[in-house]
């Protein structure tokens, strides 16, 4: 934290996100095996070093007993977790419910889910009412280990009720909401019940972070046409409180993957996966099983490039490596099976006896085989059909120091705002265009694959996780001795 002046005087963080950077298993009555989870939240806070950092969030699984609670919160203390415990129920109507039913696709623009529309609407209040008390749940657990000074960071769409909840118990918390996902058009938010309550809630954080100068300018009109209050180039402001609003876009730790490129079992990877393809070009998609990533869309703009480049039928290999969640959500099942389904059909039609053209793996990936990947594909495809940020796009950049692979990315991403000019950009509901950048990625001159990667690789090593992390809370500290001074006067 040198910009904080806090070396050597560590900057206390209780960071509030949904879940917690682990997977807790059950081995006994009071034992628990924990492992690192994907995401890219956890992605990202793994990269920030010199702060004294804590998670609380729920840690995935349901608990009721006490023996159980107490052992899981010994274990989780070692790695600087604390779990907020959720019932079956609260899960049910909060997170299943409230969060991905209605939030996640009304901020990715997808609307509601067809056939539950009418049910979504009757069910609404229950599940606004689960939504409130569970972030109730996770501002006690703040409570419990807040101490003064602390900066208190909350995350993303499942904790908007957070920041009031935590005032509401004491004005003078330093409280800091960012959001991971795109704020939507103030036409889309202004369709949401319980829009006026979400928006006040998150006025009363000092600081309201996004990922790109789009998104908070959505949040700020959301305030001034639903609520009437003023925007000003700050932020917004009501009744002379201004709360601070600005965008800060993600990045990664991209020395972690250059130094993960080093290791003797990543080197081992590459060799394997370089004779494995020999002579065939290789593209790599890496999302999450979910419909934002827009993998149908990117499976059939794939298609239709073999359509239409017969010459390439056996010369061009696509991996598609997608982690399932949400698995007990019957739209999610149906994606996987569309997915399955369409692969088929492609490997099907193009594939020989020796090849086929898509290898889609429904599963994560170990941090080791992932870089490898990384650095040995000619060409990324991230198709999302929205997303808040995609650090995929940004991991293959960091990866990719020799080969100077070529990133299609959709105009979609929040990184197009950052990697837009090295990166193709494409509209991903449009597959003739994106086949066609498939064709020009493919066959891009060494010259001008340097030229983008260059830009790239420059944007994506001097933005780095951390300092998105220390931008933010060192602004939200200034933030906070602004107002002090401000009320003072
Ligand atoms: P996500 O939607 O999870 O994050 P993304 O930003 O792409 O999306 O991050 C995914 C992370 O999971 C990456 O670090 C990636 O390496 C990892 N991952 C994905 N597939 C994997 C696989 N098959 N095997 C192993 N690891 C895999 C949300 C928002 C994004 C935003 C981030 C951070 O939806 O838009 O960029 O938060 O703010």
């Amino acid at each position: 934290f040198r910009r904080l002046g806090l070396r050597g005087m560590k900057q206390r963080l209780l960071v509030v996100a949904n879940r917690l950077p682990v997977s807790a298993n059950r081995r006994g009555e009071d034992q628990w095996s924990l492992e690192i989870s994907a995401g890219g939240l956890v992605s990202a806070l793994l990269g920030v070093k010199d702060v004294d950092a804590k998670w609380i969030g729920w840690a995935g699984v349901n608990v009721p007993d006490e023996v159980g609670q107490r052992a899981l919160t010994r274990a989780l203390a070692e790695k600087r977790c604390i779990p907020v415990f959720l019932d079956e129920e609260i899960v049910h109507q909060y997170y299943n419910g409230y969060c991905n039913n209605i939030l996640w696709p009304l901020f990715h623009y997808l609307g509601l889910p067809q056939e539950d529309r009418l049910a979504t609407t009757r069910n609404f209040e229950s599940q606004f009412n689960a939504y409130k008390r569970a972030n109730q749940m996770f501002a006690d657990v703040v409570y419990q280990h807040y101490k003064e000074g602390d900066v208190i960071w909350c995350h993303d769409y499942h904790l908007m009720f957070l920041p009031k909840c935590l005032k509401d118990h004491d004005i003078n918390m330093k409280v800091g909401w960012f959001l991971h996902t795109p704020f939507p058009s103030s036409e889309i938010y202004r369709t949401l019940p319980s829009r006026s309550e979400l928006l006040r809630s998150v006025l009363c954080a000092d600081l309201v972070g996004f990922h790109t100068y789009d998104y908070a300018r959505h949040f700020v009109s959301a305030c001034t046409r639903i609520l009437g209050l003023e925007g000003t180039p700050e932020g917004v402001e009501d009744q002379g409180r201004l709360t601070r609003v600005a965008a800060f876009p993600i990045g990664i730790d991209s020395e972690r993957f250059k130094r993960a490129l080093e290791l003797p079992a990543v080197k081992r990877h590459i060799t394997e996966l370089t004779q494995r393809f020999d002579g065939r070009k290789v593209m790599l998609g890496v999302d999450r099983l979910d419909m934002i990533k827009g993998i149908p869309q990117k499976i059939l703009a794939f298609e239709k490039f073999l359509e239409e480049n017969h010459e390439w039928n056996d010369k061009v290999v696509l991996l598609q490596i997608a982690v399932p969640t949400r698995t007990d959500v019957p739209e999610y099942q149906k994606l996987t099976s569309q997915v399955h389904e369409i692969v088929g059909r492609i490997n099907g039609r193009f594939g020989t006896l020796t090849a086929v053209p898509i290898h889609h793996l429904d599963r994560s990936l170990d941090f080791h085989a992932l870089c490898a990947l990384y650095a040995v594909t000619d060409v990324a495809l991230v198709t999302s059909l929205r997303d808040g940020m995609n650090l995929v796009s940004y991991e293959y950049v960091a990866c990719q120091g020799s080969k100077k692979g070529v990133l299609i990315l959709s105009e979609f991403a929040g990184a197009a705002q950052s990697l837009g000019a090295g990166a193709i950009l494409v509209n991903p509901w449009n597959i003739t265009e994106v086949a066609d950048s498939i064709k020009h990625a493919l066959t891009m001159s060494s010259d001008e694959r340097e030229k983008r990667h260059r830009h790239n690789y420059a944007h994506v090593t001097t933005h780095t996780a951390q300092d998105w992390a220390e931008t933010f809370v060192c602004e939200l500290n200034e933030t906070v001795a602004e107002a002090q001074l401000r009320t003072r006067q």
